[in-house]
């Protein structure tokens, strides 16, 4: 399976902008964190930011034959931009927007999204661990709806058990293994 992951404007400066309301984990870490997990269920990930519009209308538009689904965190562009609204339309695959802050609970201007009529489903407030929760759902939709990752998912838990206690990242990957009978249906 290939993932596409775009990060919009200002994601270069997480780490450094706005601490209060996006934390400390740079956009390096995040896309460290979203390899881990790729190499972990066997997808191919692409992962990019750029702070132009039309650099992610293209990168969105490249999608339709480099990527099985698509992840995009579109910062301030959620807010403006029909451009990308319109090359998320084209883009056959599930499409999960991802916000690290929860938008529902922000200022006027950074509430409603444009983009979310175009996508499958929006995780916001989750910080950083919303890329690998859409990570995930990207997973069971596009792989026969999710019985061979799960299984593949279980594994490599298994493999990395011993190194638990050393890292933190596993820990965090640990809490998506619940029973196959809690996964409803996407
Ligand atoms: C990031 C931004 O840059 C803002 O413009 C969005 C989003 C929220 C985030 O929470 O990841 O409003």
């Amino acid at each position: 399976m290939r993932i596409m992951i775009l990060n919009g404007p200002n994601l270069n400066m997480l780490g450094i902008r706005e601490p209060h309301i996006y934390g400390s984990t740079t956009l390096k870490a995040i896309k460290a964190s979203c390899e881990e997990f790729a190499a972990f269920t066997g997808a191919q990930l692409a992962f990019h930011q750029s702070n132009h519009e039309g650099e992610l209308v293209d990168l969105i538009q490249s999608a339709r034959k480099d990527a099985d689904a698509l992840i995009i965190n579109p910062a301030a562009y959620s807010f403006t931009s029909i451009a990308m609204y319109d090359a998320l339309k084209i883009f056959e695959g599930p499409i999960f927007e991802v916000h690290i802050s929860n938008i529902h609970a922000r200022d006027e201007l950074h509430r409603h999204s444009k983009l979310s009529a175009a996508v499958k489903a929006v995780i916001a407030g989750l910080g950083p661990y919303g890329y690998i929760v859409a990570m995930q759902a990207a997973a069971r939709l596009v792989e026969l709806g999710g019985r061979f990752f799960q299984l593949r998912l279980e594994r490599a838990l298994v493999a990395a058990a011993g190194d638990r206690l050393q890292s933190r990242r596993t820990v965090m990957f640990d809490s998506l293994l619940v029973p196959n009978s809690l996964i409803f249906p996407l």
